[in-house]
């Protein structure tokens, strides 16, 4: 495995000499982040990100995410510019050398939370999701002050509206005939530049608001896989996304999918389900409801070799930051994860 961390460019208050230090750093994780989801990254940004991130002695191999226009999704004539648009994209970063591509098929709203800063017994904070309080929040009421975190912030109210209530119009099925339409445009480009596409799955893995979820389990990364017969075409394997539903054996699709060659990234953490949803936990086996160590070890039996990075820390030791991505936590699950794979490694010799 090649250990990585996200990275929010320039302007993270967390910063490459931070990242640097993490005992067995190999990649940085990041994106182009100030142009509008759609458009063709210039080169120049990307060149300058590279850079960045190798004069910090890291690669830079890793894009998270490229993001999926939401005409894309919803099948509009004008998604043919975005697809280009996406296939140029991928071009680009392969010329400066990256290797996988991240990015999710969530209408609208990525993962989603009702609170960022639930404070835990040991006086650490973290996120959770209550379904009793998403159940209070409804994105078309226009009259109504409830918003969640993480809502994408350039949709006015109004926007937010009129885009959910086109995606109300959708039957599941729609949204599954629109990523295949977009599967097979952006893989061949993929395979041709040699870039692993890996989807992330729907965070929290159900449907939100009335808004269809696909890629929520084994059957549904079955179906996703079965789009397109190339190792290029495969999936970023988030833990706490699938482990929030205790429906998904984390464990065993890590293994099967490990095997078959498709996990391309993983995204490690823990996730305590409790009564009315769940918490983010510490990476630490114990701290939630997932077995980390049989994760990394159906990972490594399955042959995984891909990247891996901590995902949302805990906000610890006073740190104040962007929600999820502060350096301490995300740094002591690196180096949990650094620790769990060399047990696994070497007690196979
Ligand atoms: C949350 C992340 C997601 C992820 C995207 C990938 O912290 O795991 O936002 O980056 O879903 O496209």
């Amino acid at each position: 495995m090649k250990l990585s961390f996200r990275w929010y460019g320039p302007e993270d208050p967390v910063t490459l000499n931070h990242i640097r230090q993490i005992p067995g750093m190999d990649s940085i994780v990041t994106a182009v982040y100030d142009v509008p989801v759609g458009e063709v990254w210039p080169r120049e940004s990307i060149a300058k990100l590279k850079k960045q991130t190798e004069e910090a002695g890291l690669h830079f191999e890793v894009i998270e995410s490229v993001p999926v226009h939401e005409d894309i999704k919803l099948g509009k004539p004008t998604r043919e510019k975005y697809i280009e648009n996406y296939c140029e994209n991928i071009r680009r970063v392969a010329e400066a050398g990256v290797k996988c591509i991240c990015y999710n098929f969530m209408p609208v709203f990525d993962w989603t939370r009702t609170q960022l800063d639930h404070e835990l017994p040991d006086g650490s904070t973290s996120l959770v999701y209550y379904q009793s309080q998403v159940d209070q929040v409804n994105p078309l009421n226009g009259d109504s002050d409830l918003t969640l975190p993480g809502w994408d912030a350039s949709y006015t109210r109004e926007e937010l509206a009129a885009v959910v209530a086109e995606y109300n119009q959708m039957r599941s099925e729609d949204l599954w005939e629109n990523l295949r339409y977009f599967i097979e445009r952006v893989i061949p480009v993929a395979k041709e530049c040699d870039v692993y596409m890996a989807i992330h799955e729907d965070d929290p893995c159900w449907s939100i608001f009335g808004l269809p979820r696909i890629i929520v389990d084994e059957k549904s990364i079955d179906r996703f896989l079965g789009l397109y017969d190339d190792v290029h075409h495969g999936i970023t394997l988030c833990t706490g996304s699938l482990g929030c539903s205790a429906k998904n054996d984390v464990v065993k699709m890590a293994y099967k999918y490990a095997k078959m060659g498709r996990i391309h990234f993983a995204h490690l953490r823990n996730v305590a389900l409790v009564e009315d949803g769940f918490e983010e936990r510490a990476h630490l086996s114990s701290c939630g409801s997932l077995d980390m160590y049989a994760i990394a070890k159906a990972l490594h039996d399955g042959g995984f070799n891909g990247y891996v990075r901590p995902d949302h820390g805990r906000m610890i030791w006073g740190e104040k930051g962007r929600a999820g991505y502060g350096l301490f936590d995300r740094a002591l699950g690196a180096t949990y994860i650094n620790g769990l794979f060399e047990a696994i490694e070497k007690a196979e010799k």
